[in-house]
């Protein structure tokens, strides 16, 4: 497990690399992957209570995808911590996606929780799933589940916040990637989602908003979740940006889903490398 923010900046400076790596050989959801790049690569390599050598334990934390479409950054930190070779995951995405792909599925992935794609199933899903831990008295585990902000716009996405509060379901965890942008536009121009930390405020939830681009504020708001048997559902709002790190993706929906080429690539790679040893300094490069 990663400890310090320095560990987990690296660790997510890798993933953004692998992720750009992988965008030269398919079209993946880049946009948001990197958007969340960060959150991701603290659940999976920091918070999440989970045992590679053991997915099925009674005792692990489960992770729903619900914006199924960010399969590519979970799959890399699945196999960050082990779960398979990272070499895998290129191979079989230079493929045809193989078990990884576009979106995550379950039959193909035992690493995968729950098959998603859909927008707004996974967190009524993962609520099932935490109600269903209540029954079993496990007092321990968490479920956290990943959204969009454009995913908020589901209905889906409401009734299983309401039934959350109604079951009391502490040991959930909704993370919203507020990217502030879909497939085809802003958010905000296209149904609208208003203020969210106030609407999920409303319907009875913890509500924690921060920069979700900021390893440090990621950590401190994992460490002190509430316990996992409190008796309110908690909401991460994570405040990020489409395309994080890479300044020709940021901000721009075309970058929603795309393939990049080799100049890019190379561009991209450079950018992101230098910022971060601009941060931790020369010697970083040795690590
Ligand atoms: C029910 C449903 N409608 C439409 C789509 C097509 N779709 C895939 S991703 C996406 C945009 C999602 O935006 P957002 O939730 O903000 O995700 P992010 O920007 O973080 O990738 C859409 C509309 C889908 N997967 N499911």
């Amino acid at each position: 497990m990663l400890k310090k923010i320095y560990e987990l900046e690296k660790a997510a400076l890798n993933i953004r690399l692998q992720l750009l790596k992988l965008c030269t050989m398919q079209t993946i959801h880049i946009g948001g992957d990197l958007s969340i790049a960060d959150v991701m690569t603290a659940l999976w390599q920091y918070q999440m209570k989970y045992d590679k050598d053991n997915p099925k334990s009674e005792n692990r934390d489960r992770f729903v995808l619900s914006k199924g479409h960010a399969s590519a950054v979970t799959s890399l930190n699945q196999a960050a911590i082990g779960c398979f070779e990272v070499d895998d995951v290129f191979k079989e995405y230079a493929a045809d996606g193989g078990r990884f792909s576009m979106h995550s599925c379950n039959l193909v992935n035992p690493y995968v929780e729950v098959s998603t794609g859909s927008l707004g199933h996974g967190m009524p899903v993962a609520c099932g799933i935490a109600a269903a831990l209540k029954l079993k008295k496990n007092t321990i585990n968490r479920v956290y589940t990943v959204m969009g902000d454009g995913e908020q716009e589901e209905g889906s996405v409401w009734e299983a916040a309401m039934n959350s509060v109604k079951y009391q379901l502490g040991n959930l965890v909704a993370i919203v990637d507020c990217n502030g942008f879909q497939a085809d536009g802003a958010v905000s121009e296209i149904s609208g989602i208003g203020n969210l930390a106030e609407k999920y405020q409303v319907f009875g939830w913890n509500v924690i908003e921060f920069d979700g681009n900021d390893m440090s504020k990621i950590k401190e708001n994992f460490d002190n979740l509430p316990k996992a048997d409190s008796d309110k559902p908690t909401v991460l709002i994570c405040k990020t940006v489409k395309g994080k790190g890479v300044p020709f993706m940021e901000n721009q929906a075309k970058w929603h889903a795309g393939k990049i080429n080799e100049e890019q690539y190379l561009q991209s790679v450079k950018i992101l490398e230098d910022n971060f040893y601009l941060k931790w300094g020369k010697n970083a490069r040795e690590d």
